[in-house]
């Protein structure tokens, strides 16, 4: 397909709650929404990167400058066979994950319009709905994250995932487990500890979580693994794992038992297809983490979230866990069994809402 033309939104969506976590607090989520027309269809594509490097050290400052200075002009007018042949012609950009992503989600969207198939059919999904969580933020006390949480659980949510920092994990998780005795419940690190301060995360081991997700830097699988070696409590990797080579070395050294695979981080959907085959080889469970997406990211979420390998739940909540309103005219809803369905239109299965795409633009090319 000839990408003829290819424009960049820079989004700001006000949340409905603020979100924090051990890397800081926001209340509006920044993103880069990426148009590709071709053969008289348009393609969108969402990178999830977010005005401060605080999660990794992409930004939307970032992927707009490696998008417009070193990918769009080598892309454009350019006549690309799929999302493999893409990835071969970004490879000469180092890095930038989530900029490639973006772009390739939006190829994704295209080939799906032109062949006439959901992007669940084109990833080889096997659901029609997945099982989902909800990640909730850092809170004020225990007691209010408590709170917090029955409130999502009132609305259906059977997984929970909490967030947690140094002086704000052992006592807050206890907290949810208390009050919760059963509730799927894992925590979330977001790299805010060393090796040797994750020895106040011991008591965690014994308040039956499914998993504790990313306690240690991105760039330190080693100590990961000599973490891991301490805990019976499966680790789970998230900002660790930015390619398919990552992921198997993770799993070579043992770094983790879990891995959170995210389209954006791991720079696009073909190869969070490699790192769900990898796992599935190994018999390594993953799950579908979540970036405070926009509807066109939570769309491919939800596909990639179809196929086999993901068998544990996504973070991807319903519309409203988010905002008040989306730039797609598509929300998402929770059903009763704490699932999600998989869109079943072509492509992303989303139709964006360009009045309210305009009203959250900062700058456009
Ligand atoms: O670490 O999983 C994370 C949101 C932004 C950046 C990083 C993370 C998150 C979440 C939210 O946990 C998941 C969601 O989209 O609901
Ligand atoms: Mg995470």
């Amino acid at each position: 397909m000839k990408l003829e033309k290819i424009h960049l939104y820079q989004l700001s969506m006000p949340l409905l709650t603020p979100f924090e976590t051990s890397f800081g607090r926001i209340d509006r989520r920044e993103c880069l929404l990426v148009e590709v027309h071709s053969a008289g269809l348009v393609g969108y594509g969402e990178c999830p990167a977010d005005r401060d490097p605080g999660y990794c050290y992409e930004t939307t400052g970032t992927a707009w400058h490696i998008l417009t200075e070193f990918i769009l002009p080598e892309l454009l007018g350019v006549d690309v066979e799929g999302p493999e042949d893409l990835q071969q012609r970004m490879a000469p950009v180092r890095g930038h994950q989530m900029a490639k992503a973006g772009l390739e989600m939006a190829l994704w969207d295209l080939l799906g319009k032109m062949q006439g198939r959901p992007l669940r059919a084109l990833l080889g999904g096997v659901r029609k709905q997945v099982e989902v969580g909800v990640s909730v933020g850092l809170q004020a006390s225990p007691e209010q994250l408590v709170k917090v949480v029955e409130g999502y659980l009132a609305q259906g949510y059977q997984r929970v995932k909490i967030k947690i920092k140094p002086g704000r994990d052992v006592a807050d998780t206890r907290a949810v487990r208390q009050a919760f005795p059963e509730l799927r419940l894992q925590v979330d690190a977001n790299s805010a500890y060393t090796l040797a301060s994750a020895e106040a995360l011991l008591p965690l081991d014994e308040m039956n979580l499914l998993l504790i997700e990313q306690p240690l830097a991105e760039d330190d699988l080693w100590d990961h693994s000599r973490l891991q070696a301490k805990f019976a409590t499966p680790l789970c990797l998230d900002e660790s794992i930015t390619s398919p080579r990552h992921a198997r070395q993770a799993l070579e050294m043992g770094a983790c038992k879990v891995i959170n695979i995210k389209p954006g981080r791991v720079g696009g959907l073909s190869r969070g297809l490699v790192i769900h085959d990898l796992c599935r080889k190994h018999n390594v469970p993953v799950w579908c983490g979540g970036m405070l997406e926009t509807g066109v990211g939570r769309a491919a979420n939800l596909a990639l979230a179809s196929l086999p390998g993901f068998t544990l739940p996504g973070d991807i909540s319903a519309t409203d866990r988010y905002y008040n309103e989306d730039i797609t005219h598509e929300r998402f809803s929770l059903n009763s069994d704490s699932t999600i369905s998989v869109p079943n239109g072509v492509g992303l299965g989303v139709t964006v809402n360009h009045t309210a795409l305009e009203k959250y633009t900062l700058r456009k090319l």
